[in-house]
């Protein structure tokens, strides 16, 4: 693209004369505007779980999960401090429930997934169904759907929350309505909606419907024994090893309309090729220990650290060890929009790269 026209004195006693009226000119901003490639003022960073931890404990003697409505520590991107974001699109924090706890029940049309972290037997309710959760399961909030949760196991249950809020206030479309009691009605039996929509089967009637995948769990022991079942074939992908994507049974994409979210299988060793994509990508190790160079940046990642890898930065992962990696981005969106757009390998034409 040109370089930005220069400025001369007419031309600026002009746009100071336009500026009254909230009148710009385009041509000083062009080409900040319409970048050859994504820049984006997100960073890579990493989260070292047992940081959080020790803090989230200090903030479990400071508040209540009920007075907080939600105990979270917001993860902020060292590039977006004072926004709540992780990405420009997306939020991420660490929820805490200790035992006994309730985190009373709201809704709002933002949506939420859930990756839990750390605790056994605490749950969820969602629209009439509770679900109890373990460490690794991959939980989902639809837009609209009511949400509380509970905590009757003995433990602090942790977990990682990723939204759509940065997406939704862009779009000026936040609503949120609280419960008129804490904790709701449940209307339907625990392993329903896994029962109905997760055993390869639908209702027989069942239309493509909904947005959001009807299955709210993902429990992580079936996702990981078909990873662990997949190697056998040995069939490597050079950028990402064994990746899946969680997905809507009624539709078979994503779970979820504006996060799509992710598990990966590295092998021990494995060492994948570069990669780079327009979604900024939200990672938690589950199992294992390994390092991701992230553009200039490298960081070493053990159990339930969190990292992030900001749009069309170019990653590439190694493993010490068989790792597993869970990831969260906006690709659903950028997909429905049309402009997702990756690079694998060396690629240097972003115009041809895919
Ligand atoms: C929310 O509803 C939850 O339900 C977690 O656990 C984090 C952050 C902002 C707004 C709503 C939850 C949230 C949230």
């Amino acid at each position: 693209m040109a370089a930005a026209p220069v400025d001369t004195p007419e031309r600026q006693a002009f746009y100071a004369k336009i500026d009254k009226s909230h009148l710009t000119p385009l041509w000083t901003s062009l080409a900040a505007l319409i970048t050859p490639e994504p820049k984006s003022p997100c960073r890579p960073h990493l989260w070292r779980y047992q940081e959080i931890r020790a803090a989230m404990m200090e903030a479990g003697a400071l508040i209540t999960a009920r007075e907080a409505e939600r105990r979270v520590l917001v993860l902020e991107n060292p590039g977006l401090r004072g926004q709540s974001k992780i990405t420009t699109s997306l939020y991420a924090g660490v929820q805490m429930v200790l035992p006994g706890e309730t985190a009373p029940a709201h809704r709002h049309s933002q949506s939420a997934l859930r990756f839990v972290l750390e605790g056994s037997g605490a749950h969820t309710s969602v629209d009439g169904e509770r679900t109890m959760m373990e460490v690794g399961d991959f939980v989902i909030t639809p837009s609209g759907a009511w949400h509380d949760h509970g905590n009757q196991s003995r433990d602090p249950m942790l977990w990682l929350d990723g939204l759509d809020i940065p997406l939704i206030q862009f779009l000026d479309a936040s609503f949120i309505e609280h419960h008129s009691e804490d904790v709701q009605k449940l209307t339907r039996k625990d392993g329903d909606s896994q029962a109905r929509y997760g055993a390869n089967m639908l209702p027989v009637d069942a239309i493509a419907g909904r947005l959001t995948s009807p299955i709210f769990n993902y429990p992580y022991a079936r996702s990981r024994d078909a990873l662990e079942k997949m190697r056998r074939a040995n069939e490597w992908d050079s950028c990402h090893g064994l990746k899946m994507r969680y997905t809507n049974p009624e539709t078979g994409g994503h779970a979820m309309p504006t996060i799509g979210a992710f598990l990966q299988l590295l092998p021990k060793g494995f060492k994948t090729s570069p990669y780079r994509a327009t979604d900024a990508s939200v990672f938690t190790a589950v199992e294992g220990h390994g390092r991701s160079r992230i553009g200039e940046t490298l960081v070493e990642w053990g159990p339930k650290d969190i990292f992030v890898v900001p749009s069309w930065q170019k990653v590439e992962h190694e493993a010490d060890e068989d790792a597993v990696l869970f990831s969260f981005s906006d690709r659903p969106v950028q997909e429905k929009l049309g402009i997702w757009r990756q690079n694998r390998g060396n690629v240097q034409n972003v115009f041809e790269g895919s």
